[in-house]
Order: C-alpha cells, then structure tokens, then sequence
C-alpha cells in the first residue's frame, strides 16, 4: 500500500493545493487516476490490487464492468490476467446498428462485479450498475482503488451494492503524512474540506419511498452542497446571464424563492394575483394560452405589476419544436411571449435547434430560457441520459439558457438557476400523476432553487395566507439548507 500511494503521488494522479473544480470550488485535493495509462507498473499493481481486494471479500463473479473510461483499462488487465470475461459499458448508445448498451456476451441472471477507480457520491457506480441490471444482469459489489469517504458508501449500500476499497482517502493522507510528503497543515485542510463535503443520504424519502424526479449525475451534489453561498452572492458569480441576476436579488431582498404558477383561466384574476400576491412571490409562471380572454394589454398591466412588486415573469410555453418554427411561436402569433416575457421555458427533445431558434429572438430582448430536464409527473420519460443531454445543452448556450425546470440540482454551475414544480404541503399524487414534495424536500433535500406551486395556493381560501405559508416553508428550508452547510 506504501508503495502504491507514493507511485500515485509521484506520477500526480493525486495533487495537493488549490484546484478550481468545474463548479468553481477550490478544492485543497485533486485525483486524476487517468494518468496511470502512461505507468504500465503502476497500471498493472493497481489492478493486481484490485483483483486482490475482490478476493479478499469473497466477492463470486461471473463477469467484470470497469466504469467508462479511466476503468477500462483496468477491468481489462484484471479479466485478462485471471481469464474472466469481460463486460463494456457504452457511455451512449450507438445510433446505428444494435443500439447496446453493454458490449460482450450478457447472460442475463449472471453476476457482474464493478471496477472504479474513485468513489466519491457513488453515482457513477450506480448508473453503470442500473445499465448492468437493465441487461438482466446481477450486481452486488464493486471494487474501487479509492474511496473518497463522501458518502458514496451509504449510497451504494442503499441500492443493494457493497463496496470495497483497496484504500480510503484518509489512509492515502495518513501514508503520505508518514512518507513526509504532505504536512499536517494540509492533511487537516482536506479532511475539514471532505467532512464539509459529504453527500447526505438523499434518495429516499422520510416515508420510505423514492424520490419522484431521477437520482443526480455524479457527485455534483455534494460539491454543490459544500460550495453553498447565497441566493444574493450568486448574483455576483462573474458572467452571470442578467436575468438570473436580476432574480438572485430579488429572491434575497424579498426573501422567497416562491414561484407562482398563476394557473387561471381569466386575465382580470390573473392580474388579481399578480397584485395581491406580488410581494411574496420571486416569479409569477403564465400559461398564456389557458386564458379565455386573451388580450396584450393584459401583460402590458401584468409587466407593470411586475415591476411594482419586484417579480419576474415566467411563460411556461414549454416549446418544443425546430428552431425556425419556435422562432415564430415565441415572437410573433397572437400572443407576442418575448415582448412581455422576462424567460420561458423549453424541451429539449428538439436538440440544440430549438435553443437556437428561441436565441435568435430572445439574446437582443435580454431574455432568458430553462430547460425543461425533468418533469414531475408520473412516468416522466425526462430522465437519465435526457436530462443529462439538457444539462450539456444548457453548458453550451450558458448566454441565453438561465437554468433548469427539474426535480433537484442536476448542475454543478451555480450560475445556473433549479426550479422545481409539483410542489404541495400535502405530498402526494393529483388524479392526473401529478407527484408533489414538500417545499421542505425541494429546497432542503434536493437542494432546488425555486418552488413553484400552483394549486397548493390556487385552491387555498386565501390566496395571501397560502402564499405566505409556502414563502415561509420555502425561505425556511433554503436557510436550513444555507446552515448546514457551513457548520
Ligand atoms: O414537470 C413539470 C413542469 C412544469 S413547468 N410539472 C409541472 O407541473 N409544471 C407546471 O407547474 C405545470 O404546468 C403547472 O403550471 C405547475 C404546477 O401546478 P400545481 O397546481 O400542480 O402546483
């Protein structure tokens, strides 16, 4: 073990001082096991170890799955130096010919051990276990060269797979600090910075049963989690996009990260809430084409209440088709969204046409657009590899696409904006699969960034005090979420 963790130290697959991570923390540890390729000892000890730690356990396989790509070549030594057959994992599925998923001879019923070689969250482990059980496939163990010790552990036990690690990141310090590489200064520093770090267990709710949106990508969670800083330091993250700007302020200097989905049918009521709830909402959310009475001049009056009252205006026009057609659909028609509209909202199912379309319109008009990653309702085909395919679609358009309808944080970039619907004190599901959290989970639990609640206000007696209940719960759980963080 000595050997090893001063081979990976010399060959920097793990670095110390100050490292910009993709969500802008600085982080005191870096791991980089890519470079071991280069280092044919190296590559052949760390997987000699790895088979050894799989032994030790006990672990019975049929088969062996590295985790794309630093894995790969592991796996690949280990299956062809103890002559077992091995499994590969597409990242995406080919579009021609047979659209796998994993290549190799799958005997569905069979068990296939996972190699990774860091765990930090547990959710690279898990999606390639998830596609491994697609295939029919049995996974309960997984051999990793590093364990983090974030909390990917607990993650990993919670979906039924043990994990073993040749070596834990505390162990890594301790070897290092008694090779006299690293001082005690900085083994302190990255323990409080993992400490700080650590993922909540966070899949399941207090009542047993899953969460309703899908499990995030890897890791990114408990950056985010750590990186916490505030609705208003967010408004000052360089380039931000202004709109989310804009929002970040308001939601600080009025204290709510409440969206209303204004779900009326009648201009003079929607108006009428507009007024009356104004001042506790951040966002109000429009179906334009719900109205009965349609009239431009209502989102003139509507703009002005707005800017009275400090809210943003949402149409959730959801669009969802080629750029050219979107283009005129958000223009132009009866309805004129961009001329009133401060974002909107879009799938994309389309691929980037539909961004780009929007963007011709909306970048001069300063406006803003989501994309819609996950949906709350029952059997929501928005999730997995499509909502990951938002997020990088989002990176690309980060000057027009301010964010994310989706059920948690699924990005690392907090200029980014969350905003989660199917939100209700009642949890539960309408007569139509509408699911519902509590704004407690969202913000809390999911670490989201806005609820928006419709009927849990819409259908309340009073309109004021139901708003006033979900602005207090949602504020509660942010500054909850705000405190944990930094203790
Ligand atoms: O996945 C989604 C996305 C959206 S924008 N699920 C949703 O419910 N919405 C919208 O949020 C929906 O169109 C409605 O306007 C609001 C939820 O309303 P509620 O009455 O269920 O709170």
């Amino acid at each position: 073990m000595e050997s090893l963790v001063a081979k990976l130290f010399e060959v920097q697959a793990v670095k110390f001082g100050s490292f910009v991570l993709k969500s802008g923390i600085l982080s005191p540890i870096y791991f980089d096991l890519r470079v071991i390729v280069s280092h044919p000892t190296l590559l052949n000890q760390v997987s000699d170890l790895l088979w050894k730690t799989a032994q030790n356990a006990g672990i019975k396989c049929n088969s062996i799955c590295g985790v794309p790509y630093t894995a790969l070549p592991l796996a690949t030594i280990i299956c062809s130096v103890n002559n077992i057959s091995m499994l590969i994992r597409r990242k995406e599925a080919k579009n021609y010919g047979t659209n796998r998923l994993v290549e190799g001879a799958i005997n569905p019923g069979e068990t296939c051990l996972i190699i990774e070689d860091v765990v930090t969250s547990g959710s690279s482990v898990l999606e390639t276990a998830e596609v491994l059980r697609q295939e029919g496939l049995k996974v309960t163990d997984a051999v990793v060269l590093l364990d983090r010790e974030q909390g990917g552990r607990t993650r990993l036990e919670e979906e039924e797979i043990r994990l073993h690690s040749v070596c834990s990141l505390s162990k890594l310090l301790e070897i290092l600090h008694s090779q006299g590489k690293i001082d005690s200064e900085t083994v302190e520093c990255v323990k409080t910075f993992i400490r700080k770090n650590t993922l909540p267990t966070m899949s399941k709710r207090v009542d047993g049963s899953t969460k309703q949106f899908n499990t995030q990508p890897d890791g990114t969670h408990a950056i985010k989690l750590c990186q916490e800083i505030s609705y208003g330091a967010r408004a000052q993250l360089p380039g931000i996009h202004s709109i989310t700007a804009k929002l970040f302020k308001i939601m600080e200097k009025k204290q709510t990260n409440l969206c209303l989905a204004a779900d009326v049918t009648n201009s003079k009521e929607l108006l009428q809430l507009a007024c009356s709830l104004g001042s506790e909402i951040c966002i109000l959310k429009t179906h334009v084409d719900i109205l009965n009475d349609f009239d431009l001049d209502v989102f003139k009056d509507l703009r002005t209440i707005a800017d009275k009252h400090e809210f943003l205006i949402f149409e959730d026009r959801k669009f969802a088709d080629i750029g050219n057609t979107v283009k005129h659909q958000y223009e132009g028609g009866v309805y004129k969204i961009a001329s009133w509209s401060d974002f909107v909202n879009a799938h994309v199912v389309p691929g980037p046409g539909v961004v780009k379309g929007l963007k011709e319109v909306g970048l001069s008009l300063n406006r803003g657009c989501l994309l819609i990653a996950e949906m709350s309702s029952e059997g929501s085909l928005a999730t997995g590899d499509y909502t990951k395919a938002a997020v990088e679609l989002a990176e690309k358009h980060s000057d027009f696409v301010i964010g994310f309808i989706s059920g948690s944080n699924i990005s690392n970039r907090l200029e980014f904006i969350h905003m989660t619907p199917g939100v209700r004190m009642q949890i539960g599901v309408d007569n139509l699969g509408q699911q519902y959290l509590s704004p407690e989970e969202v913000i809390h639990k999911y670490a989201s960034d806005i609820i928006i609640v419709g009927r849990g206000i819409l259908s309340a007696k009073d309109h004021v005090e139901a708003a006033k209940m979900y602005r207090k719960a949602g504020w509660a759980a942010y500054m909850s979420r705000l405190s944990s963080v930094n203790n």
